[in-house]
């Protein structure tokens, strides 16, 4: 039923049938779904266009799958446990009827409200379970929802709502994180003053921080709740009908809307989240990630709820009220699957052992991590310290991109191996490519990472601009699927992945374009000009760094220094805040006016004894200047 395979030879033997007859191993892992009506074909695809169906004609909805599908079997089983920010704050938990009779009754105030099938919904919420109802109740009555991280800017919320043409907006009055409460429907109200297509705003009230309420616009969630119909019936979808959109940055300023699609989504997501956290029926799993990326929709919401488990949603912060909050919420829960990011491992690590002291943390069975590159030494914390040494680290290769996990350790099944994601999935291919698109075939090879056949829950386009897709992900190397990671096959097979090798900078987990942090600090007035480049951090894997140059008159350095962060926090959020900030009097350039990214990631390293052939430079000169000046 639940697909999951359980031996080394099952893996060997999945995989080979996955590659050698996918239509005949995908149509098996799917018929353990319900569907309103069963598939034509299994796939339709070519990666020139690109034009990749799954399930094609075949019709459903992903909330009967979620819910209805479970009511009879595991109505009383708790589907989310949510644990606030403030431990001592009751927690909430939701049984799958309970989570089945607030979707529907969410639908019915979409439905009321004007919501139909196709229409883009955003929702700017904070770790919440109305966040997973909101977002199932989109699906439900077929709109699809946008979820923006509510750490976002009114600027980035803004551009996102006009990308998409959303109609509605689904916000909370403010957020608990930590020490702090941040408003975040005042960002809306800051957001909608941009935008001319939100008809409603729904609020759900978390804080009770004052807000302002537009009559005729923005509507209380729990108002809303009142008295309406428990009785849904969810829409009927096509395989192919778009369940969400979710933007990620890339290597231009402008971040993409990635489209996920209702059938094959539904099938990847529960088929690897079985596979690659060996749940078993009375586990209580916990992803620590936000709903407001990637992770969140596949290993919070989808996957897990699709099979059934136990999810725990958590609004704080790792260090809050002190650094033993994630052992403490593992010991109170029971907590058997556990999945982070190696930048929480590491800020965690920086605190020592003495927090963990109190915490059993012997419920644990499997340990995750995803986002970036795990050193080899934070993954022997994690697993010394918090797996006793007896729990399989599943580093879990994957991207928005790919919608769920391609590469990783199966655990007690596939061998483990520190910084390795390991083996691909069954039904993954993936092909190592030199800068030419030639393929490297065999083993101790490195290149970059491209898979050569699709996966059901790969992106089918970029909102609203095909080609975009297309010449991201389609173009460079023809016929295949382009990762933007680099890799290496090591002398056993096993794949470690090296991180980007396009403009992009992960930190902390984060994807953030280097174009995208330039344009927001070139909104500064006194900035003429400036360029991004990640350097390595010892907890957020990668920090930014930037180079400006400036008009100083009447001004000091450390204020305009200040100025430029807070400029930048306005316009993308506070993640996206340079840690440093170098004032250059110019930036090294190629005579056809391209900045030389590679001279500035060097001195950003501290590393400037291989600057490279800096003579072709229409500047040379300010290379040493930039030297000089560097932290
Ligand atoms: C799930 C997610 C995707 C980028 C990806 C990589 C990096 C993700 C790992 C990793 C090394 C890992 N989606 N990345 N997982 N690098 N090992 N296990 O993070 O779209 O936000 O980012 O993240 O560079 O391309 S994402």
């Amino acid at each position: 039923m639940s697909n999951r395979i359980h031996t080394l030879g099952g893996y060997i033997h999945e995989y080979q049938k996955s590659v050698l007859e996918p239509e005949n191993f995908w149509s098996r892992v799917a018929d353990s779904f319900y569907w309103r009506k069963r598939w034509d074909k299994v796939v339709d695809w070519n990666f020139d266009e690109p034009k990749v169906q799954w399930f094609v004609n075949a019709k459903l909805n992903i909330t009967e799958n979620i819910l209805d599908r479970h009511l009879f079997t595991m109505g009383d089983k708790p589907a989310i446990i949510w644990e606030p920010n403030e431990p001592d704050e009751p927690n909430r938990i939701l049984t799958y009827k309970e989570l089945h009779r607030e979707v529907c009754k969410f639908s019915n105030v979409l439905k009321k409200n004007g919501i139909e099938k196709g229409d883009r919904v955003i929702i700017y919420m904070p770790m919440v379970p109305e966040a997973a109802v909101a977002m199932l109740a989109c699906a439900r009555v077929g709109a699809i929802h946008s979820v923006v991280f509510a750490g976002f800017s009114a600027q980035s919320l803004a551009d996102r709502i006009n990308d998409c043409q959303a109609k509605m907006v689904l916000t909370s009055d403010g957020n608990f994180r930590g020490k702090k409460s941040i408003p975040v429907k005042a960002v809306v109200d800051e957001a909608l003053a941009q935008t001319d297509t939100i008809q409603n705003v729904i609020c759900f009230k978390r804080t009770g921080t004052d807000v302002t309420m537009e009559s005729g616009r923005d509507l209380w969630w729990h108002e809303e709740m009142q008295g309406i119909s428990e009785e849904n019936k969810a829409e009927e979808m096509d395989s192919e009908d778009m369940l969400f959109i979710l933007y990620t940055s890339g290597s231009t300023g402008k971040p993409k809307g990635v489209v996920h699609t209702c059938g094959g989504y539904m099938v990847y997501t529960q088929y690897t989240f079985n596979n690659v956290f060996q749940y078993s029926s009375d586990d209580v799993y916990w992803c620590t990630a936000d709903v407001g990326w990637i992770t969140g929709h596949s290993y919070i919401v989808y996957g897990p709820l699709l099979a059934g488990a136990t999810t725990i949603m958590f609004e704080g912060v790792p260090t809050y009220p002190n650094p033993g909050r994630f052992w403490a919420i593992v010991d109170k829960y029971k907590v058997n699957q556990f999945y982070t990011a190696p930048t929480a491992i590491r800020a965690l690590e920086a605190f020592g052992t003495e927090p963990i002291e109190p915490y059993k943390l012997d419920s644990l069975k499997v340990l995750g991590t995803v986002g970036e590159p795990i050193n080899e030494e934070a993954w022997h914390w994690y697993h010394d310290h918090i797996g006793k040494g007896k729990c399989p680290i599943v580093d879990t290769w994957w991207q928005t991109e790919t919608g769920g996990i391609l590469i990783s350790p199966i655990p007690g099944v596939t061998p483990t191996k520190p910084a390795y994601a390991t083996l691909p999935l069954p039904g993954i291919q993936p092909i190592i490519v030199d800068s030419e698109g030639n393929e490297l075939k065999g083993n101790s090879v490195q290149g970059n990472l491209c898979i050569k056949f699709p996966w059901p829950s790969m992106l089918r386009t970029t909102y609203g601009d095909h080609e975009r897709c297309k010449n991201t992900y389609f173009s460079n190397y023809k016929g295949l699927y382009f990762t933007g990671d680099g890799v290496k096959r090591d002398e056993d097979g096993y794949y470690r992945i090296l991180g980007r090798v396009d403009d992009v900078i992960n930190v902390s987990g984060h994807r953030m374009g280097t174009a995208e942090v330039e344009n927001a600090i070139n909104e500064h007035p006194k900035v003429i000009e400036s360029a991004v480049v990640g350097y390595p951090h010892d907890i957020k894997g990668q920090g930014i760094y930037a180079y400006v140059i400036c008009d100083l008159a009447n001004r000091s350095e450390d204020n305009l220094k200040n100025e430029i962060k807070e400029t930048v926090s306005k316009i993308i959020g506070p993640i996206a805040k340079p840690e440093k900030i170098q004032i250059v009097p110019g930036l090294p350039k190629t005579r056809s006016g391209k900045i030389m990214r590679r001279i500035l990631r060097k001195v950003a390293e501290g590393d400037t004894s291989s600057l490279g052939d800096t003579s072709t430079l229409l500047n040379p000169e300010v290379v040493d200047e930039i030297i000089k000046g560097a932290q």
